[in-house]
């Protein structure tokens, strides 16, 4: 029987019995320091399935885990496949669901992926986000030539019709629009100079939410971006932003139900995480009326040094500060993580390290094995439930946002 000061890492090679000679570690769960490793312990396969997984530790403290999958390696890594299955309860395409995957040429749409991402999470009992119907970059080649300022407004509500349409009923919530907010564009306020900024004014963003309403109307309509997580002055400059958009949006009865904090992070070995702003930010997005999703959860490591215990303790440790201030405002109802297992992250081609050592972003490792940020993860989702009942409006323990429940309705055909 494990004690919580007593944690397994594990393969799912183990589980699957692929990976004989696994060697996992015993860690001491205060301060998750790999010095205190213990290779060799007979613990293959333990700790980390069933009521240990991170969703049943998500679920029983009113959260949803989960994380961005590639689905076209469900055909071909099953150790992958099965770990997404063990431990998450809600799925994000990290690229199925964007523009560029979904709209091959200006008058047509390729929903292979897409279909089968959902037809899985389904199968499994998962929920899907949608990401994303509004953003400046992964479009298609066609658009800069084809799209103008007659017919922008058109394309983009015949795509949310489409898209959103399509899945109808069976998106737990969709990204309708995702990084607007650009502070070094200089406009004020806030907004970037994209594409749809320059082709149909600011506008463009009531609409696609008043758009996706129509065409999914239970879908929880979100706001995602990124660069509002730290205790920076341009990240307190960019919440101020985003917070004046979201008051604008809400102001005029624009159908939005909730913002998306990505939470792309680093780890610093010089400074610790506050959040303070951050905690501030939460507030308010609840003060509207807001549901709070951790949308892309990730900590780059490249500032660390080489050595893996201390990287990972590193990293667990911004995963638990980050979580722990995050995890006390009950608004917040959802983690996802961007990625599961650092064999696939965007950020070994984005942001590798210097000395060529694999990056350690995720909760698993390139073996599939937990790591001190599964831990953390569990952790702060247990610490969850104390926190949050001290720190409800009302005063009253219960987390005012039920775990959604998807409307059973089917997509049309
Ligand atoms: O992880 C995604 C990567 O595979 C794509 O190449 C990239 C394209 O811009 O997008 C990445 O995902 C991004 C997400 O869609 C929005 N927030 C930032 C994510 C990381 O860049």
């Amino acid at each position: 029987m494990l004690t919580r000061r007593q944690f397994l890492l594990a393969g799912y090679g183990s589980l699957l019995g692929a990976m004989a000679g696994l060697s996992g570690c015993a860690h001491s769960a205060g301060k998750m320091s790999s010095a205190s490793m213990a290779p060799g312990l007979p613990h293959k396969g333990m700790g980390v399935f069933g009521s240990l997984s991170l969703k049943a530790h998500a679920e029983r403290n009113g959260l949803l885990y989960g994380c961005a999958v590639r689905p076209e390696l469900f055909s071909q890594d099953a150790k992958y496949t099965r770990l997404i299955i063990d431990q998450c309860d809600i799925l994000v395409a990290e690229n199925a669901m964007k523009w560029l995957a979904l709209r091959p040429a200006f008058n047509s749409y390729y929903f292979n992926e897409a279909d089968a991402l959902l037809a899985f999470a389904e199968q499994h009992q998962m929920k899907l986000r949608g990401h994303n119907l509004v953003w400046h970059e992964q479009l298609p080649k066609w658009f800069a030539s084809m799209v103008n300022r007659d017919n922008a407004r058109e394309v983009l509500v015949q795509h949310i019709q489409t898209v959103a349409g399509r899945y109808s009923g069976r998106i737990h919530s969709w990204d309708v629009v995702n990084e607007a907010i650009w502070i070094p564009d200089g406009r004020a306020d806030g907004l970037r100079k994209s594409p749809w900024l320059s082709l149909l004014g600011d506008d463009y963003i009531e609409l696609a939410f008043r758009t996706a309403r129509e065409a999914d109307p239970t879908a929880l309509l979100t706001y995602n971006d990124y660069g509002i997580e730290e205790d920076s002055q341009e990240n307190e400059q960019k919440r101020s932003a985003v917070l004046l958009l979201l008051r604008r949006l809400k102001a005029r009865n624009v159908p939005i139900d909730a913002v998306g904090i990505q939470s792309h992070l680093t780890a610093n070995p010089n400074a610790s995480f506050r959040g303070d702003g951050l905690r501030r930010f939460i507030s308010s997005a609840r003060d509207l009326g807001l549901q709070v999703f951790v949308t892309e959860m990730d900590v780059a490591d490249g500032a660390l040094p080489g050595d893996v215990g201390t990287r990972d303790d590193a990293v667990a440790a911004l995963y638990r500060d980050y979580l722990n201030v995050v995890l006390a405002n009950p608004a917040v109802t959802a983690v996802l993580t961007w990625g599961i297992t650092d064999r696939y992250t965007w950020l070994q081609t984005n942001k590798p390290r210097k000395d060529g050592m694999h990056v350690r972003p995720l909760p698993f490792d390139e073996e599939y094995r937990a790591k001190p940020a599964f831990i953390a993860l569990r952790r702060t989702f247990d610490d969850r439930q104390a926190d949050a009942s001290t720190q409800g409006a009302d005063g009253s323990a219960a987390n005012p946002y039920a775990p959604f429940t998807p409307n059973p309705t089917r997509a049309r055909e």
